[in-house]
C-alpha cells in the first residue's frame, strides 16, 4: 500500500494490479464499448496486461468498416502503455485470427503469442488462451459460426431498440441476449461443456487455472481443483480479470452508472469457493 499523504492525482490510475486480462473488446463493431474500456484503463493499470482475443473484429470490418475515433483511443492507449514499460502480451481470437500467423513475434512492443502461461505471485500457473479451439462450432462448422455471427448482431440491435423504449417508459435495462442465452437450454450446455474442457486440458497442462474469453460471459470460479477466469467482453458485460500483488485473482466490471470500476468477485487459485458471474449489464450512456 502508498504510505503517501496525499490523494492520488485525477489522471493516476486509482487501482494498481500486479496483472490486467481483457478479452472480446470487438474494435470495428458498432456494439463495441470503447468508452467505457477507456474509462477502466484510466482507472486500472498493471505492469502486465494480457490481450485475450477477440480484440479487432476482423470478421465485421471485412463485411463493412467501421472504425470511430474511441476506437483508435483504445489502440493508442494499449501501444502507449506498451511504450511506457507495460509488458503488453496479444493472444488472438477466432475473430482476429490473422494476428496468429505473427505468433511469436512483437508488433510496437506488443507480443503476439497463441497461448501462454502466467505465473502469478503466488506461484501459480495460468493458462491464457482465447478459448474458440474448444468451441466446436468456430472449429468444425465455420459458416455456422459466422451465421450465429450475424444472429448475435442482430440480437444487440433488437436488444438496443427495445432498451430505448423501455428507458423511455421508465423500465431498468435488461438483456435480451443474455435472456435468450438462459433460455436455450442448449446454450447452457453448451457453455457448461466450453468451461469443464478449458478447466480440463488447464489441468493436464499442470496449471492451476485458466484465464480465457470466447463466449462473452465473464466469470471466476472453481472447476473442481482449477480456476476458470473468464474475461467476459466489452459488448455488454464490460468486464476484466486483475491479480492482486497476493496472486489473487479479481473480476472487474465498469459500472456506467457510476463511471468506475467495481470489484465483483476475488478467488486465489488452489482455494475452491462460490462461483462469481458477473450481474446484468447496467445502461450505458452512450
Ligand atoms: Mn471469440
Amino acid at each position: 500500500m502508498s504510505s503517501r499523504a496525499l490523494p492520488p492525482a485525477a489522471d493516476e490510475p486509482t487501482h494498481q494490479f500486479r496483472t490486467l486480462w481483457l478479452s472480446d473488446v470487438h474494435l470495428g463493431t458498432r456494439d463495441c464499448k470503447a468508452g467505457e474500456l477507456l474509462g477502466l484503463l484510466r482507472e486500472c493499470d498493471a505492469p502486465t496486461l494480457y490481450l485475450v482475443g477477440d480484440i479487432i473484429d476482423g470478421w465485421q470490418l471485412r463485411r463493412g468498416w467501421y472504425w470511430p475515433q474511441a476506437h483508435n483511443d483504445v489502440v493508442q492507449k494499449l501501444l502507449r502503455k506498451a511504450r511506457k514499460g507495460c509488458r503488453v502480451i496479444f493472444v488472438p481470437g477466432n475473430h482476429d485470427e490473422f494476428a496468429r500467423h505473427y505468433a511469436g513475434l512483437h508488433f510496437g512492443g506488443i507480443e503476439v503469442l497463441s497461448d501462454v502461461v502466467h505465473e502469478t505471485a503466488a506461484g501459480a500457473r495460468l493458462w491464457v488462451v482465447h478459448g474458440d479451439w474448444f468451441d466446436g462450432v468456430v472449429m468444425h462448422a465455420k459458416w455456422l459460426a459466422h451465421l450465429g455471427d450475424v444472429l448475435y448482431i442482430l440480437s444487440l440491435k433488437l436488444n438496443r431498440w427495445l432498451n430505448q423504449l423501455r428507458h423511455r417508459l421508465g423500465f431498468s435495462y435488461w438483456s435480451l441476449s443474455q435472456y435468450l442465452k438462459g433460455k436455450v437450454k442448449n446454450a447452457v450446455s453448451y457453455i457448461s461443456n466450453f468451461e469443464q474442457l478449458l478447466a480440463e486440458e488447464a489441468a493436464r497442462r499442470q496449471c492451476a487455472g485458466v484465464v480465457c474469453g470466447h463466449i462473452h460471459r465473464a466469470e471466476l470460479r472453481g472447476i473442481g481443483a482449477t480456476l476458470y477466469a473468464n474475461c467476459g467482453d466489452w459488448v455488454e458485460s464490460l468486464t476484466a480479470v486483475a491479480e492482486r500483488h497476493d496472486g489473487t485473482l479479481a473480476l472487474l466490471q465498469w459500472m456506467p452508472s457510476t463511471a468506475s470500476v467495481r470489484v465483483v468477485g476475488e478467488l486465489k487459485p488452489g482455494a475452491a469457493t462460490a462461483p462469481v458471474t458477473a450481474p446484468p449489464p447496467q445502461p450505458c450512456a452512450s
